[in-house]
């Protein structure tokens, strides 16, 4: 370790390798390295990594990029003193033949051709594992972008990136504590790629997660098109029919994602994980000491784990881009704005095992509220599309706030990312105890929005700091039209030593809602848990319903999606999804939430007759 190479950081924007007519030639070492996952100053860890002959290690390895009928011809010397096993090379083999071995110290040839255009990633594990999912530390770096382009595809855009999820995962024995960092091409938040685009451009990521764990992605301020779905061994194009415009998309262990997106405002905008732990210091180094680091690592130094360079506490799985204005851009200006007056609060005791509940409360009249007063979900914002507002966010904590409008296609300035946020020199501040902050913006479209604190995440939306907000563009008919918002209710708790809590609005035994024979219902859901994927039930204990998808994300869904459909769905934190579905006979139905290894909450569905009077005035 101690002469052991620092790995460098790949961007994955140049092939490796070299390409003459229909064949690549690449020559793989597999050498022992140190990997810095995040500042100059903070601690380096020791890992296996992959070079390219008689060059730097890099994280993520290599990338390995050609068209579809390349015939590769790879040679890979593993220069570590451990057996390791590749895989991942050949994505149309079954996974159990795709597997090379290599002893330490040797050195093997392969060849073969490229049969299956995709994005993928190709991976070394120590000898005796048999997955990428199995790996934890020192094999954890193995891992290299995948590429197979069309035959005819033409030149790489440079408005396209390749991002590679990796996780180094340490558990030392005896203890429950851990030490975990989440990278995007080998750098976490603010150490990675920072991207500038021009407003307007065409801007294509694909996204590969090579870590053991799946990742909710959210892009702030656009909606994005996924165009190529994918998992390990196989890679799918989304007919454009059937391509929804999404602000969060979940991508499994093992999968990849084509998205494409135009970033329509200027400013700064960020694309990152859901997960309010993989943004937050539970997978950040920093400040981590010898002790911690674990086996043969060297940390050269300790740095008390305040926040990250920049102001901002994110760590981990966060881009940031700043989209440059095209000529001629300004920012609006309005006069009158409707103003909401929103209160951040908490009040100690108020959760389960005694934990403080934050939350939001909206002052109505003169009369200040409590202190401690505050509602979990916070209270639904009713917006009207093209309404101009001015919701000023008054932090009554005592730790600095934000608090973010998810999915709203508004300026970068409100969007609630203290100390990213803006343009230029105008850069939102974090909300500090005592303040506020008047965030100005019109809702452009009609749908339903998760808000949520953007600020101390697992705490702050983990303990209440969440609601929904709809934008209408006619008073809504709530006998019909139902909020329902799952979220946390306590502290969750990183890899599930304790269960994670969930409310079902705000409660773990939710009031009925109700439904009367023959209405046609809207169900509009917002799952807003800061740490877990929420599945969604709704029926009776026989049977699902069916109901019609109406939208997603807030976006209205393209036809060929709007169609019945078992009601059973799963939804990552900040996704939101709108339902239709016409009850034909009165029955006692529910509305189930869950995640894997948690309890069902249920929210019971009541459905009564139309009363007589009514009957045949229609
Ligand atoms: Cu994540």
């Amino acid at each position: 370790m101690a002469n052991a190479p620092l790995t460098q950081v790949n961007d994955n924007r140049r092939p490796a390798g070299t390409r003459t007519g229909g064949t690549l030639t690449l020559a793989l070492e597999i050498v022992e390295a140190a990997f810095q996952p995040e500042g100059p100053h903070d601690p380096v860890v020791r890992v296996l990594a992959f070079a390219e002959s008689g060059k730097a290690p890099q994280v993520p390895g290599p990338l390995l990029r050609a068209p579809l009928g390349t015939v590769v011809h790879l040679t890979v010397r593993n220069r570590s003193d451990s057996a390791i096993m590749l895989g991942g090379l050949r994505p149309s083999l079954p996974a159990n033949r795709d597997t090379v071995h290599i002893a330490a110290g040797a050195r093997r040839e392969i060849t073969f051709r490229l049969d299956r255009v995709g994005n993928f990633f190709y991976w070394g594990v120590l000898k005796g594992l048999t997955s990428y999912e199995d790996r934890y530390w020192l094999d954890s770096q193995l891992t290299a972008a995948f590429i197979v382009d069309p035959a005819d595809a033409p030149a790489v855009s440079p408005q396209e990136r390749v991002w590679l999820i990796t996780e180094w995962f340490l558990q030392p024995p005896k203890t429950r504590e851990f030490e975990s960092a989440l990278v995007f091409n080998g750098k976490a938040w603010p150490y990675n790629e920072r991207l500038t685009f021009t407003q307007g451009d065409s801007v294509h990521f694909r996204v590969i997660n090579a870590a053991a764990v799946e990742h909710p992605l959210h892009l702030h301020g656009f909606y994005f098109r996924v165009t190529r779905q994918g998992g390990a061994r196989a890679d799918t194009v989304v007919p454009a029919s059937r391509q929804l415009l999404q602000n969060m998309r979940v991508i499994d262990i093992g999968g990849s994602l084509s998205l494409s997106f135009v970033p329509t405002t200027p400013g700064n905008w960020v694309f990152h994980c859901h997960f309010a732990s993989h943004v937050g210091e539970i997978v950040s180094l920093h400040g981590s000491t010898d002790a911690h680091v674990g086996p043969s690592a060297s940390t050269s130094h300790t740095v008390p784990a305040h926040d990250a360079p920049g102001g901002h506490t994110m760590r981990g799985l966060v881009i940031g881009m700043h989209i440059t204005p095209a000529p001629g851009y300004r920012e609006p200006v309005v006069a009158n704005r409707r103003t909401i007056n929103l209160l951040i609060q908490k009040r100690s005791d108020a959760l389960q095992g005694g934990q403080t509940a934050y939350g939001f409360l909206v002052q109505t009249g003169a009369e200040v509220p409590a202190k401690d007063s505050i509602r979990i979900p916070g209270p639904v914002l009713e917006l009207k599309r093209g309404e101009p507002v001015s919701i000023v966010v008054k932090n009554n904590l005592d730790e600095p706030s934000g608090v973010h409008w998810h999915g709203l296609e508004i300026e970068s300035f409100p969007d609630g990312v203290p100390e990213f946020s803006g343009i230029g020199d105008k850069i939102m501040p974090p909300i500090p105890p005592g303040g506020s902050f008047a965030a100005e913006f019109t809702p452009p479209r009609s749908g339903t929005f998760p808000y949520h604190s953007h600020l101390h995440e697992m705490r702050q939306i983990g303990s209440g700091m969440y609601g929904a907000i709809i934008v209408s563009d006619a008073p809504r008919d709530t006998t019909r039209d139902h909020v329902v918002v799952a979220g946390g209710g306590g502290l969750p708790v990183f890899y599930k030593q304790r269960p994670s809590f969930v409310l079902v609005n705000g409660s773990v035994a939710p009031r009925p809602i109700r439904m009367t024979v023959g209405d046609t219902n809207r169900v509009r859901i917002v799952s807003i848990h800061a740490d877990e994927v929420l599945s969604f039930r709704f029926g009776t204990e026989e049977s699902a319903a069916r109901w019609t998808p109406l939208a997603r994300d807030g976006a209205d869904l393209p036809r060929a999606l709007r169609v019945a459909r078992p009601a059973l769905t799963t939804m990552g934190p900040g996704e939101t999804a709108d339902f239709t579905y016409v009850p034909t006979r009165p029955v006692r139905m529910m509305l189930e939430v869950w995640y894997p290894t948690g309890p069902r909450i249920v929210l019971p569905v009541e459905v009564q007759a139309r009363p007589a009077r009514s009957a045949g005035a229609r």
